[in-house]
């Protein structure tokens, strides 16, 4: 039987994985990306990102010789697009420029008959309203949007079950067959604009839930109550399960896809609204507890305050709308710069005041503030012994401890 040919596009935090998935599982795969750099070095034997397994995954699919990394797009049957949709943050609406040229250069190329398969997260109705429009020849389209989590992508590719979207029976059986041989979870077959609701529905759900947290935590601060004990005490119901409140929501998907719900349903998404500005509002709240933390000790230089973790959760290097980001632009607005900032991961210089070592940038502060539960800081919570510290994961518990 002739092996089936697909031609990733995009080849970043979620297409790149993808298209090692599918060459392990015995699919040949072109993965295409128009910044050459990044092809290069892939064609240089490295990765581009840092995630737990990944270079193994690479090794393993360059091994099988199923896989090639281009700046070309090429004539298949089948196209996965895995391109960003970044949001516009006024008007909360989905910005689906990459995936409409993505989709307008594989019609270049592709023969009759193409599925073209959208793994990129697109808000309900992007494929009727904005890619159908586009296209000029006889292709199928499929959405099948991606559910991979940073921080442990490599075991949720391979048991994560999926969502296959497609207005043609027939197609998305096909498309769901490819799907199941890369993960033992179910391949579910629904259509197209469902397939888009649900993406954005379980990222709101998450958000929904992340948000009650973070108002439980201010309204135990109001009353000096320990946050902490009760949701792990409300958790020992059998039906109840809150999650944990923390100095912010960011990343590519939680802090942005329920806007689309918003931004599209203005007058019926409510509780998502309220639910949204709740995270938004955690940094400008730790700066209020900072400000509280640094009168309490008498503390007045900000220089003397480092906040620990630039990315937007723990043990990973993507810095996308990072709770950390959000509250030095909220500390720019109120003209109080000095912050110092510090994380393992991110190697470059993108903020003011960063350090690149822990122990410098501990010798540098008084009052050091988690952001993020790197394990870096769990393994090294002693070195935080004479310092004051405001843990907003709960994560240290000695003298001189705040929280939320
Ligand atoms: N967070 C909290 N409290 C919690 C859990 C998370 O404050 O109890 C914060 C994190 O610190 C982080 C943000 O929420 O800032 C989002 O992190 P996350 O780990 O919850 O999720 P993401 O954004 O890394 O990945 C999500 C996942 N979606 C769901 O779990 C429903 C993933 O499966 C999706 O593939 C991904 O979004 C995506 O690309 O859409």
């Amino acid at each position: 039987m002739n092996k089936i040919n697909i031609n990733v596009i995009g080849l970043g935090y979620i297409g790149l994985p993808t298209a090692l998935t599918m060459a392990n599982a015995g699919y040949n795969v072109i993965g295409t990306d128009y910044n050459s750099e990044l092809v290069k070095t892939l064609n240089a034997g490295k990765v581009t990102f840092e995630e737990k397994g990944l270079k193994e995954l690479f090794d393993s699919a360059n091994a099988t010789g199923n896989i090639k990394y281009t700046t070309e797009y090429s004539n298949v049957k089948y196209y996965i697009v895995s391109v960003p949709t970044p949001y516009d943050k006024f008007s909360k609406k989905l910005d689906p420029g990459y995936v409409m040229n993505a989709v307008k250069e594989v019609l270049k190329v592709c023969p009759e008959d193409a599925v073209i398969i959208i793994e990129s997260t697109i808000s309900p109705g992007t494929i009727d309203k904005l890619i159908k429009p586009i296209i000029n020849k006889k292709v199928h389209l499929v959405h099948a949007p991606e559910r991979i989590i940073p921080g442990n992508m490599m075991y949720e590719l391979k048991h994560n079950s999926r969502t296959i979207g497609a207005d043609d029976l027939e197609i998305g059986k096909k498309v769901a067959e490819i799907y199941g041989k890369t993960t033992d979870g179910e391949v579910v077959v629904t259509d197209i604009k469902s397939a888009e609701m649900t993406k954005v529905v379980e990222n709101t759900f998450r958000a929904v839930n992340i948000a009650f947290a973070n108002e439980l935590a201010k309204i135990c601060r109001h009353d000096n109550i320990d946050v902490y004990e009760i949701i792990r005490i409300c958790n020992m119901h059998p039906r109840v399960n809150i999650l944990q409140p923390g100095p912010g929501v960011g990343g590519h998907c939680i802090s942005v896809d329920p806007w689309f719900l918003v931004g599209d349903y203005p007058s019926l998404a409510k509780v998502i609204d309220e639910s949204m500005k709740t995270n938004d509002s955690m940094p400008d709240f730790v700066l209020n507890r900072i400000y509280e933390i640094m009168k309490e000790k008498n503390m007045t230089d900000i220089t003397k305050v480092g906040l620990y973790g630039l990315s937007y959760k723990e043990n990973v290097d993507d810095c996308r709308e990072s709770p950390t980001l959000q509250l030095l632009e909220s500390q720019e607005r109120h003209l109080a710069t000095g912050l110092k900032v510090y994380d393992p991961f991110i190697k470059k210089d993108i903020v003011k005041n960063q350090y690149h070592n822990l122990d410098d940038f501990l010798k540098a502060i008084d009052l050091v503030v988690i952001m993020v539960k790197h394990n870096e800081i769990k393994e090294n919570l002693a070195k935080l012994q004479n310092k004051i510290v405001l843990d907003c994961h709960n994560i240290c518990h000695s003298n001189n401890v705040y929280h939320l």
